[in-house]
């Protein structure tokens, strides 16, 4: 991608609004404004971050709009070139006049993510950071708004800044011996590259725990409802939604596929999957339902599996039991608004009863489940968390260098060895800011974004 010539793309949303925003970036920028634009009052020049009002004229000196202007000079702008913003009337019309009048002129319609790009090759942000931005713009919950926003404001970037410097500085000291194998580290040296080096591998394994809550909390979860025919599955689903939206009948096998439904738990969005009720059959359509509802069991980040309270336990609990065995699950002993008959003793999980009739458990339920996906984040929501996959990844791999180097060091091996996983550490590190990105996955990250930003 050239980065030297003007780009331009509207930067808000197409459609009808109160306002659209025009972006201009590039050496071009205030060339371009100044040859179209007619301020209201006379200047003598355009000053940078000074709103004007003013027309907005076309070659034929024809009016396009009644615009606000701004012009931003580099260095201090989104990408770090000229920056100009054009604020016009809300109107598709408008902005593609704008946009057509500026392309005659030369200047190149931007790619998608392009201003973002030209903001992290210019230094303006770390690749994190940059990833942080499209998230944000993608937010679809409070919470995934926060933990995006702490990203482009540079949590992330400031961890992972803080190991790097500190491996460099191992680094150079181990290098330094390695130029003189005749003679040994000294013993306080080496204890203190063991303490630099488990105290970072420390802090990158407390950041990969915060993985799944960090994906839950900008992706949101799903949760499975399971259990028997009859178990009360959909009439949960029918609470935690508020509305009547599955059919609920005393008929066993009443449910025959999958039903997805989303709600807002403590902040987070939910995805509710209702199932057809686990047991051998006969019926195909019944079986081709259960077989539906065991493939998703795997992938929920959470199952509920409900035991009716009120009859006892028989082998379609315990098949369903069974089908649940390797999700992470909560039990639910339903119907406790009835006299209870099941003797659950043999489940391993926290048991919740509940009952749909009277809503009696359903609140500790939901509270329990906010408490599973969020962890810590309840209490303390300014950890810095990770959020992306690409990170997670690196930050693995770079703490599998880090226990390479302290074994290294356990066994007494030759400081080239720490040297080499030392500088891969470094370099799973640099994935995460950038500074190791290979163009490739670079032009992967930037072409998700949307045009304009
Ligand atoms: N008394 C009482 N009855 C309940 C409760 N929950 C569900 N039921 C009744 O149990 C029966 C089955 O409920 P459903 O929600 O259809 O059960 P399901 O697990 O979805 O059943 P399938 O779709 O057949 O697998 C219905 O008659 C419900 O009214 C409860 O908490 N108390
Ligand atoms: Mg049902």
């Amino acid at each position: 991608m050239i980065i030297t010539d003007t780009i331009i793309a509207p930067a808000t949303t197409v459609g009808e609004g109160g306002i659209a925003v025009v972006r201009i970036s590039g050496p071009l920028s205030l060339e371009a404004l100044k040859k179209y634009f007619q301020p209201t009052t006379q200047v003598q020049s355009l000053q940078s971050q000074r709103l004007y009002h003013g027309i907005l004229l076309d070659r034929h000196g024809e009016h396009i709009d009644e615009v606000m202007a701004v012009y931003m000079a580099a260095p201090k702008t989104y990408t770090r070139d000229d920056v100009v913003e054009i604020h016009c009337h809300g109107s598709q019309q408008v902005v593609k006049a704008i946009i057509n009048l500026y392309l005659e002129q030369g200047l190149r319609l931007a790619e998608a993510g392009e201003f973002t790009y030209r903001a992290f090759i210019n230094g303006r942000l770390d690749l994190s950071q940059a990833e942080a931005v499209a998230r944000l713009i993608h937010a679809k919950s409070d919470s995934a708004r926060r933990l995006s926003l702490s990203q482009v404001e540079g949590k992330l970037s400031r961890c992972i800044h803080d190991f790097t410097d500190r491996l460099r500085q191992v680094q150079v000291l181990i290098e330094a011996w390695i130029d003189f194998p005749e003679e040994d580290l000294p013993e306080e040296d080496l204890q203190s590259i063991r303490r630099t080096v488990s105290n970072i591998k420390d802090q990158v394994s407390q950041l990969t725990d915060t993985y799944n809550t960090g994906k839950v909390l900008t992706e949101g979860a799903s949760i499975l409802l399971a259990g028997r025919p009859n178990a009360g599955k959909s009439s949960l689903l029918n609470t935690l939604l508020g509305e009547e939206r599955a059919i609920v009948t005393d008929i066993p096998g009443t449910t025959r596929d999958l039903l997805e439904e989303g709600i807002t738990l403590a902040g987070v969005p939910v995805r509710l999957i209702d199932t057809a009720g686990l047991r051998q059959s006969e019926d195909p359509v019944e079986r081709e339902g259960i077989r539906r509802a065991e493939l998703k069991i795997e992938q929920a980040d959470l199952v509920l599996l409900l035991i009716d309270g009120s009859k006892p336990v028989d082998e379609q609990d315990l098949y369903s039991y069974q089908a649940c065995k390797d999700a992470p699950t909560f039990v639910l002993r339903t119907k406790s608004d009835l006299a209870q008959q099941a003797d659950i003793d043999f489940v391993e999980q926290p048991v919740y009863p509940i009952s749909v009739k009277t809503g009696a458990g359903v609140d500790r339920l939901k509270c329990a489940i906010a408490e599973y996906l969020l962890g810590d984040y309840l209490q303390t929501s300014d950890t810095v968390m990770l959020a992306e996959q690409r990170h997670y990844e690196s930050l693995v791999a770079a703490g599998r260098c880090l226990d390479n180097v302290l074994a290294s060091l356990e066994a007494g091996q030759s400081l080239e060895f720490l040297a080499f996983d030392i500088r891969d550490s470094l370099q799973h590190l640099g994935q995460v800011s950038g500074e190791t990105t290979t163009d490739s996955v670079l032009s992967g990250i930037f072409s998700q974004f949307c045009i304009g930003k």
